[in-house]
């Protein structure tokens, strides 16, 4: 008995040493540079409260949030293709933690933050600070909301294009005179005083009701987007690779056939997609020309798919909490246009427009005529008058009157309290059966009618909105003025206005003219390679943190592991390197911030150009590298899936092959160059120059300044010298550019008011690299054409080619 009580080892004990897990503390207040880098831009009206909130996330993400992400690897979703009798129900099934993390996201304003534009330049450094706390908590929902934010960006470009002052435009409109003639004059003092914003724009596709979704707070309403570009031949070459066809409809809608081959966004509500559209005979364009960018919701509001097949889920090395699928589109409904109005205060009129239209939380007179389409209007307080109408009409939650006449559609008006009149319809009207006018006053519940041909317009507004002639997407928001749009081809997104917009006759930069989809949807490129660097960035953080936490804790012959040497250095090394990685990708979004607020110089827009591309294609590599290294720290315990690490490894590794692999991402530098004539390149050394400038006399960094400074001589040189063998050397020639421009950027944060010891200390270690690989390997001839075929040789030895 003394036996067996003495012997730990026996029956059910297996010994009594249990290893203390590693601990996650609050992720913002244990990240230095974070708060350094927020303190040095963010300018004090903001800085409390961005903090506040971020400190409040931090803890949020260590806890709660944290316990969803661990969940929805262990909950990953499924798909059920039949129901019991067999017929095809594609019902795709998430975890209730994924599903909670989608209304997280919201009541977080994790895409709102950026679009709200409540905190000045500072708006989107805020939301991609936020964000960077969350990827590594967030059981890869990070991944849809990088599509949302992709998807918001991609329709708000569209405001940004030429002016065209229209002062006599709104006056014609305003006095009832003919408004569709083009206008094209620039801005009158007059005006501009008076807050005019004019904006000129283009594009013939119809689109929908995306944009107040995507940057909604309200879990009930927000959406995410999918990105649908890869298809079974190629998802880097979609040029050649995409095989989908696009079939216009008599109604001005098309139909998608094809197989999207990966969608990581199955459960999403809408998508950018491409295709090629059919002529009448059948025939597409073939190549990049012939790809056209098109808008569709995954499922209509019964919740069945739009001709949407499951085919099946992926079985993958990571990412195993997306839902990503093959597809198949049978005759998916598309749009090519739509208009979006929230917030307004004014008058909105909307004439010819083909398309949908949503109007939100308006208070004003919303006029539109002639239309062919759907129109959707929500919490409205005003007049609403529709005429000439052919298409679908709803109105919810309307205070004032509506008024419709020869409509040929369904009108659904819910929660009304004012009055209706509808005249002159030819269909069937529910609650009225009536064939001439309905009148409805103090009405408080659902009126439905259908088969009418109509109009809206609303009052109470402060200002007016005249958008006639549209084929596309409008969207304005919090505006208090006069806009005026006529014959639009395109995108429109107005936020925030107080004064007066026109837009008139537009027909310049497109993002989705036929045939020019790859160039429309590379904004969204652009977003979501920020944000897949700062899931790279800032899973290194949290992998960091992790080992260190975890060397306080773990003992190893007699110490525990902070006190070795040898161990410090190798989370030294990972911490050098996360570091560099979090600063490129916080001084991109802060980059990107200043671009949405206007305020971004010409070297600023150029550099970024450049620095998405870098910034990607290196901190993915890190990332692995980092994970690799982090998973080492916790010996064999980082190899046991229980304890929520080998994730980290298994979902880096995509980083460098979603979004753009490291070979077609340092392609795209190549063609960032050219487009630029060098622009870019130009820009680069002249951002580098001004940020070391900024350590001149700080002793402790000459050194780290000198290497910086010689680094972008030798790019530039190489780029100059070596034209002919620029794509053999692209990949060596980004990471050169990725490590000097990170450099440069330690150096200065270093230097900067908010720099510590720890930051000098980083910029002289990161300084130690070999900056310009690029040198090293072109001195060693790794370019030349003899390298070339050896190469081939050697990778093909054995193999019968
Ligand atoms: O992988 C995907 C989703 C994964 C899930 C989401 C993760 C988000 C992060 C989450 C973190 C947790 S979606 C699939 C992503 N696929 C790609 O990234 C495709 C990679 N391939 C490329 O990037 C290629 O370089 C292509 C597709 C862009 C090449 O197409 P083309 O048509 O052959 O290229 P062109 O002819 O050179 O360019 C066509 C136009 C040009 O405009 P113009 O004619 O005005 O000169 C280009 O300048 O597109 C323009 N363009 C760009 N503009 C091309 N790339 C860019 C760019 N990056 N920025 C601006
Ligand atoms: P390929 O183009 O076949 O590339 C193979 C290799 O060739 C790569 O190493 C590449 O670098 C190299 N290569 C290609 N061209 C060149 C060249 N000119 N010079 C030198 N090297 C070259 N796509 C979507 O559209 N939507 C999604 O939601 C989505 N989700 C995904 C989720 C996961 C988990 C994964 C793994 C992928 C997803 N993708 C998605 C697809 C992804 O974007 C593509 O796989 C990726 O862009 C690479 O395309 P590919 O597979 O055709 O590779």
């Amino acid at each position: 008995l003394w036996l067996r009580n003495s012997i730990p080892f026996a029956r059910a004990r297996v010994g009594n040493f249990v290893q203390e897990p590693p601990q996650l503390g609050n992720q913002y207040t244990q990240d230095t540079l974070l708060r350094s880098f927020l303190k040095r831009h963010v300018p004090e009206q903001y800085l409390a409260e961005i903090e506040a909130d971020l400190e409040r996330f931090g803890q949020r993400v260590a806890t709660d949030i944290y316990d969803l992400h661990l969940r929805c690897e262990r909950e990953s979703p499924t798909v059920e293709q039949t129901d019991a009798w067999g017929q095809r129900v594609d019902r795709l099934i998430t975890s209730t933690a994924w599903r909670d993390m989608h209304d997280i996201a919201a009541q977080e304003g994790l895409i709102a933050l950026a679009y709200e534009r409540n905190h000045g330049e500072s708006s989107r450094l805020y939301q991609i600070t936020k964000l960077y706390l969350y990827a590594p908590s967030s059981g890869l929902y990070s991944c849809p909301l990088a599509m949302a934010d992709g998807a918001a960006k991609i329709i708000e470009f569209m405001a940004l294009l030429h002016g065209v002052n229209v002062a006599a435009q709104v006056m014609a409109l305003l006095h009832g005179v003919n408004v569709a003639s083009r206008c094209t004059v620039h801005g009158s003092p007059a005006w501009s005083e008076r807050g005019v914003t004019t904006i000129q724009l283009s594009s013939p596709w119809l689109i929908e009701r995306a944009f107040s979704h995507l940057t909604s707070r309200d879990p009930a309403v927000f959406w995410t987007s999918g990105q649908w570009m890869t298809e079974k031949r190629g998802g880097s070459d979609v040029a050649r690779g995409t095989e989908t066809v696009a079939i216009e409809q008599p109604d001005g809608t098309y139909r998608l056939y094809g197989y999207k081959w990966f969608s990581s966004a199955t459960d999403a509500d809408m998508t950018f997609t491409l295709a090629r559209i059919a002529d009448k005979e059948g025939n597409t364009v073939e190549g990049t020309r012939g790809l056209s960018l098109f808008y569709l919701e995954l499922r209509g509001p019964d919740g069945k798919l739009n001709n949407i097949q499951i085919q099946k889920l992926k079985n993958k090395l990571g990412t195993r909490q997306l839902p990503t699928a093959e597809l198949l589109l049978d005759g998916s409904t598309a749009f090519r246009g739509v208009v979006v109005i929230t917030g307004h205060q004014g008058v909105v009129v909307i004439t010819g427009h083909q398309g949908i239209v949503v109007i939100t939380g308006h208070q004003g007179i919303v006029v539109i005529t002639g239309h062919q389409g759907i129109v959707v209007i929500t919490g409205h307080q005003g007049v609403v008058v529709i005429t000439g109408h052919q298409g679908i009409v709803v109105i919810t939650g309307h205070q004032g009157v509506v008024v419709i006449t020869g409509h040929q559609g369904i009108v659904v008006i819910t929660g009304h309290q004012g009055v209706v009149v509808i005249t002159g319809h030819q269909g069937v009207v529910v609650n009225t059966g009536h064939q001439g006018v309905v009148v409805i006053t103090g009405h408080q519940g659902v009126v439905v009618i259908t088969g009418h041909q109509g109009v809206v317009v609303n009052t109470g507004h402060q200002g007016i909105v005249v958008i006639t002639g549209h084929q596309g997407i409008v969207v304005i928001t919090g505006h208090q003025g006069v806009v005026v749009i006529t014959g639009h081809q395109g995108i429109v997104v107005i936020t925030g206005h107080q004064g007066v917009v026109v837009i008139t006759g537009h027909q310049g930069i497109v993002v989705s003219d036929e045939g020019r989809g790859v160039a429309g949807i590379s904004n969204m490129l652009t977003l979501t390679r920020l944000h897949n660097s700062l899931s790279a960035a800032s899973s290194m953080r949290r992998m960091v943190n992790m080992a260190r936490d975890y060397s306080t804790r773990r003992s190893a012959f007699g110490s525990v592991l902070k006190d070795y040497p040898l161990h410090i250095q190798t989370l030294a090394r990972m911490e050098v390197e996360t570091r560099g990685a979090e600063l490129l990708v916080l001084e991109v979004g802060r980059l990107l911030g200043l671009e949405e607020v206007g305020v971004a110089t010409e070297t600023e827009k150029q550099l970024m150009r450049l620095l998405v591309p870098v910034m990607k294609l290196y901190t993915g590599k890190q990332a692995i590298a980092v994970a690799s290294e982090g998973l080492e720290c916790f010996g064999g315990q980082g190899f046991i899936e229980d304890t929520g690490l080998p994730m980290i490894l298994r979902d880096a590794q995509v980083l460098t092959i979603w979004e753009g692999t490291t070979n077609v991402l340092s392609l795209d530098v190549l063609r960032a160059m050219a487009k630029s004539r060098g622009g870019v390149l130009k820009a680069f050394a002249e951002n580098v120059g001004t940020r070391l400038q900024s350590a001149a006399g700080r002793e402790e960094l000459v050194g780290s300044t000198n290497k910086v400074a010689k680094g972008v001589e030798d790019v530039l040189a190489f780029a100059a010298k070596n034209t002919s063998i620029l794509e053999t050397a692209a990949r060596d020639f980004a990471f050169s550019i990725a490590r000097v421009a990170i450099g440069a950027m330690l150096i200065e944060h270093a230097a900067s008011g908010v720099g510590t010891a720890q930051d000098v200390y980083t910029a002289q270690r990161w300084c130690e690299k070999d900056l310009v690989p690029v040198l090293a390997a072109s001195e060693a001839n790794a370019y030349s054409l003899e390298s070339v075929m050896a190469d081939r040789q050697l990778v093909f030895d054995g193999y019968p080619l």
